[in-house]
């Protein structure tokens, strides 16, 4: 799916800004039929749920009302009218006056109606969006709500981060010609000094195609007629972690010497693949240096925020981290386009974050219900997984940043049915997309002995809290265990390995001269204690220290005002780790100690 983009034939207007705003609780049964009545304004793009100082806001389970009107330009006669939504979390329904427009289901990827038959050029119109926050055993992230004896809805869910919902990215309206270009796909191939660049441009209706590649100079490289094929750059500047190079693929709806339709999709030239134990980025071994993160800040919740999106690369650069995991779940398309722009490489993980029944019984292992079945997860479940593949791909795939796609966080894959679950969702994504590695990451319980999907799997990603949650303040044990723990899946598994999760959790300012779990003293030194077993191990590729950033949750008694394992602050202020990891990061390059 394109992401709107004013170009010399399609005009973009922004709908950001304050709408106005009220949970169902004060609405009546048609809140799109008239004007809400309601004192309450909420921004866009951000998550609702900090904006109020109300609890029954931040808590409320169900469905929420935003409106506002907007005009379509009156110089858009003739032109299909688009609205388009980057993100509603988790289900929106879209209103244009009394008329349902656009329906969907899925929080992190975008979505659009066509409302040309509903309003006019130069009219106005009232815009009303439902947003539905619920998560059962069919949506990505699940989630259950229960009913408390006073008739309380609440939602519990199996993730770790707080469920933000609302319309956390922007809205426009926009326009393009009626025959006009859907879609864009460019992959890409080094042979020697040569770029190739393969593409297919669809259309709505037959039409003549042409397309022309640009330098970042703006000078023409190549060009080429018709909806599919293939060029060559001589001399191809490729893109590489760190030294990002793009070009500009210029499509064009060509009629006699007129051009009805133009887009312009930005590309990098660059290959990926995993050789034996290596990750190759350009044939070359890359080792992967950074972290988890989430779309996190005080007041916007999960909105997207284009200062924190400058101020977040600049502390990872300033940190020496070359990448990192949108855990969990498709990130703002701007992140991305922002990752391709400063060389940034990206895993690009779905929401289906979750899919694990075991973590309710703990790591003691207590009893639960078995996570895929009938009545738990089952196939409606991953029915909505392959749906959200389905989008990831469509909107990401032309993004040279993102190297690897992760179908799921920490799923339950070493329970009876994980193989059955997920065999048909690689098949899916490898057809999807067959040029990226696929990969999961995997939960604690899940063993080099018990995992029954790895091997479906490119690359080995573990998420693993030895010194955390094991061996909890024993650094010498955490580390020897780190080392077993690798040593096995490399012996079972002939493949990469990426440590995609460990961390500790931090309060800045507590101190201890000794190994004391929360202290920064500790955090630091539990990723000393785990990196040493990684450089032990020829198997690793990267490491992703969990987390980026503190970020909210849940309430929990292991969670004070949110998850500490963030490297920085939630106000993205260093604690003690961040300078032993700049100094390890820096020293390392893309490259591992051991690797040389
Ligand atoms: C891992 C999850 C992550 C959590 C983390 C933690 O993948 O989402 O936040 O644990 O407990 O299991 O900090």
């Amino acid at each position: 799916m394109l992401k709107p983009r004013c170009t010399a034939t399609r005009e973009l207007v922004s709908l950001d800004g304050l709408w106005r705003f009220a949970t169902s609780a004060d609405t009546g049964p048609q809140p799109w039929a008239a004007p809400l009545a309601t004192p309450l304004e909420a921004a866009v793009p951000a998550s609702y749920n900090d904006l109020f100082t109300d609890s029954a806001i931040r808590d409320h389970v169900g469905w929420v009302w935003y409106q506002r009107t907007a005009r379509v330009p009156r110089g858009w006669a003739g032109e299909r009218v688009m609205l388009r939504f980057d993100a509603v979390t988790h289900e929106g329904k879209v209103y244009v006056d009394e008329h349902l427009v656009a329906e969907h289901v899925g929080g992190y990827t975008p979505f659009e109606a066509d409302i040309t038959q509903y309003v006019g050029a130069g009219e106005e119109f009232r815009l009303t969006v439902g947003v539905n926050n619920e998560l059962t055993n069919v949506t990505i992230p699940p989630g259950t709500i229960t009913v408390a004896q006073d008739g309380r809805r609440t939602q519990k869910y199996l993730h770790d981060f707080y469920n933000y919902a609302g319309i956390a990215r922007s809205v426009r309206l926009y326009s393009m010609p009626s025959v006009h270009i859907d879609d864009i796909t460019v992959v890409t191939g080094l042979d020697k000094s040569t770029g190739t660049v393969d593409y297919s441009v669809t259309t709505s209706a037959s039409a003549r195609v042409r397309v022309r590649v640009l330098d970042a100079d703006g000078t023409q490289v190549a060009v080429a007629e018709g909806a599919n094929g293939a060029v060559r750059i001589d001399d191809v500047i490729p893109w590489r972690p760190g030294a990002a190079h793009l070009y500009d693929l210029v499509a064009e709806i060509v009629d006699g010497d007129e051009v009805t339709d133009t887009y312009t999709q930005s590309f990098g030239v660059r290959t990926v693949e995993i050789r034996g134990r290596k990750f190759l980025i350009n044939g070359e071994p890359f080792y992967f240096t950074g972290f988890g993160k989430h779309e996190d800040t005080p007041v916007r919740g999960k909105g997207h925020d284009d200062a924190y999106l400058v101020h977040d690369f600049q502390l990872m650069e300033w940190i020496g981290a070359n990448s990192f995991r949108t855990s969990h779940y498709p990130y703002a398309e701007e992140v991305l386009d922002f990752a391709d722009r400063h060389g940034i490489v990206v895993i690009d993980e779905t929401a289906a974050v979750g899919i694990n029944l075991a973590v309710e019984g703990g790591l003691a292992g207590r009893p639960h219900k078995p996570t895929f079945s009938e009545e738990t997860f089952n196939d409606k479940t991953r029915s909505a997984h392959a749906q959200a593949l389905r989008e990831l791909v469509a909107r990401d795939k032309n993004h040279p940043s993102v190297v690897m796609w992760c179908l799921a966080n920490e799923p339950s894959s070493h329970e009876d049915g994980a193989r059955e679950y997920f065999e048909p969702l690689v098949e899916l994504t490898r057809k999807l997309d067959p040029t990226r590695p696929v990969s999961y990451a995997a939960v604690m319980f899940a063993t080099y002995k018990n995992d029954r999907i790895a091997d479906l799997f490119d690359i080995i990603c573990l998420n693993r809290y030895y010194g955390w949650y094991v061996a909890t303040g024993d650094l010498a044990a955490a580390e020897s265990y780190m080392e077993m723990d690798l040593r096995g899946w490399a012996e079972r598994f002939d493949k990469p390995i990426l440590m995609s999760e460990y961390g500790a959790d931090a309060m800045p300012g507590l101190h201890s001269v000794w190994d004391m779990p929360w202290t920064e003293e500790y955090q630091t030194a539990y990723l000393e204690a785990n990196h040493r077993a990684f450089d032990r191990s020829e198997a690793v590729v990267g490491e992703h220290v969990w987390n980026f950033a503190d970020f909210q949750t849940s309430n929990g008694i292991h969670r004070i005002d949110g998850n500490r394992k963030g490297v920085f602050t939630r106000d993205r202020r260093p604690k003690t780790a961040a300078h032993a990891l700049k100094a390890r990061w820096k020293r390392m390059g893309d490259r591992k100690p051991s690797s040389d």
